[in-house]
């Protein structure tokens, strides 16, 4: 088991679009162990595979109070959103300490395979859904700050730009 670096915002690799898995191997159990390991110590409640510079449709999530229900999903597609909408405040371990509101999909139901590559259907709702379609965005190369202002987003980058400056100096 091991705890994984995080890719910070603004990094061009957390744009990459990652690929579909197509081998369950024992290699794959151990990156999503790691996974899981990572985003426990944070502490967070979802983390996608691109965020720790692996560009495989993999995602980790526990929304759980006891942090005791992980759910692991490779390769989720979308398979159908509610029309009715609703705004929450996000956040990601890719941007630590910033949160904002999005407005998403309330409902989403979710195809994937689990680790031993079985697929499941997951009908989703509160903070689940949201998680999850946050976390499939990141699958496809998009952090949850893209959907803000441009003024937003440019304030956000400075930030995050001018602390990883301060790290290094
Ligand atoms: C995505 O985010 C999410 O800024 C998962 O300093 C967030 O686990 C989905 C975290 C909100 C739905 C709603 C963020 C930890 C964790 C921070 C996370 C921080 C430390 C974020
Ligand atoms: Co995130």
């Amino acid at each position: 088991m091991a705890v994984l670096n995080i890719l910070h915002y603004p990094d061009p690799r957390l744009n990459k679009v990652a690929q579909p898995v197509t081998e369950f191997t024992p290699a794959l159990r151990q990156l999503v162990a790691d996974m899981a390991e990572t985003m426990y110590e944070a502490p967070g409640i979802g983390l996608a595979a691109t965020q720790v510079d692996v560009h495989q449709q993999i995602i980790v999530i526990d929304t759980s109070e006891e942090k005791n229900d992980l759910k692991v999903f490779i390769n989720p597609r979308i398979l159908s959103s509610s029309a009715d909408r609703k705004t929450y405040e996000e956040g990601c371990l890719s941007v630590p300490g910033i949160y904002d509101n999005v407005e998403r999909p309330e409902r989403v139901t979710v195809q994937a395979q689990d680790v031993e590559g079985k697929t499941f259907t997951l009908e989703a709702d509160e903070l689940l859904a949201v998680c999850l379609q946050h976390e499939i965005d990141h699958l496809q190369g998009k952090v949850f700050v893209q959907y803000l202002s441009r003024l937003k987003q440019s304030r956000i980058r400075h930030k995050m730009l001018k602390r990883e400056q301060q790290k290094v100096a």
